[in-house]
């Protein structure tokens, strides 16, 4: 076979005529951009999101939910499809970030890690979504009241997709070691974090609203 022949398999839309412009394989003729700049914009986006929930499959591979028995991946890849499912988000920052929302909170997992691996973007939106460890509880607690309604609208949609799938998950199950007043506790302080971030996605805040209000406060 020879090399010309091989190039022309790799690059089907490249000329065969080494004289015209753009006939190298290092070289990408506007044609071929428009014909397939769209198709490598969705695989990077699917990439990305992809390699997020690969990444924190790896980082929560050893953690298991409030009951013990469920993998910890189950939560963030759930908060994930809430917001494809029922949020209509397509952002893959927005989902790769919402993958990926608790594995500097809770493995690990350094912010400079998500910053080389994912980028910018998704490095500020979970950066957002991550509270500070370091911190007495009631005052992180207390810092979300305080905080979210500063976020970026990414960051919003993360962590009102988070609220929801932890409190459909309160209502379903109460985890070990919680009693009733603890759990109204949980929806009471959610509720307050929650009417900071009105106006985000009224599919989110409705299912939401539906989900403290059955709770009876
Ligand atoms: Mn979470």
């Amino acid at each position: 076979m020879t090399e010309k022949s091989q190039n022309n398999e790799v690059y089907p839309k490249l000329t065969e005529n080494d004289s015209e412009k753009g006939a190298g394989v290092d070289e990408k003729p506007p044609a071929y951009e428009k014909t397939h700049g769209k198709l490598f914009g969705e695989v990077a986006d699917w990439n990305l999101v992809m390699k997020a929930a690969d990444f924190a499959a790896r980082r929560h591979r050893h953690q298991k939910r409030k009951d013990n028995v469920t993998p910890y991946i189950n939560h963030p890849l759930g908060v994930a499809y809430i917001l494809t499912s029922e949020a209509n988000v397509f952002d893959p920052v927005t989902l790769a970030s919402a993958v990926l929302h608790d594995v500097v909170e809770d493995t690990k997992t350094t912010l400079e890690e998500i910053l080389a691996e994912f980028g910018q973007e998704v490095h500020d939106v979970v950066k957002e979504c991550s509270d500070d460890k370091t911190l007495p509880k009631a005052e992180r607690k207390q810092l979300q009241i305080q905080n979210s309604g500063k976020h970026s609208h990414r960051a919003k949609l993360v962590h009102l997709a988070d609220k929801l799938y932890n409190l459909r998950d309160l209502e379903r199950k109460t985890p070990i070691g919680w009693d009733k007043k603890r759990v109204n506790e949980y929806f009471q302080w959610s509720r307050l974090v929650i009417g900071e971030m009105k106006g985000t996605n009224s599919a989110l805040e409705c299912a939401l609203d539906d989900v403290i209000n059955r709770r009876n406060l």
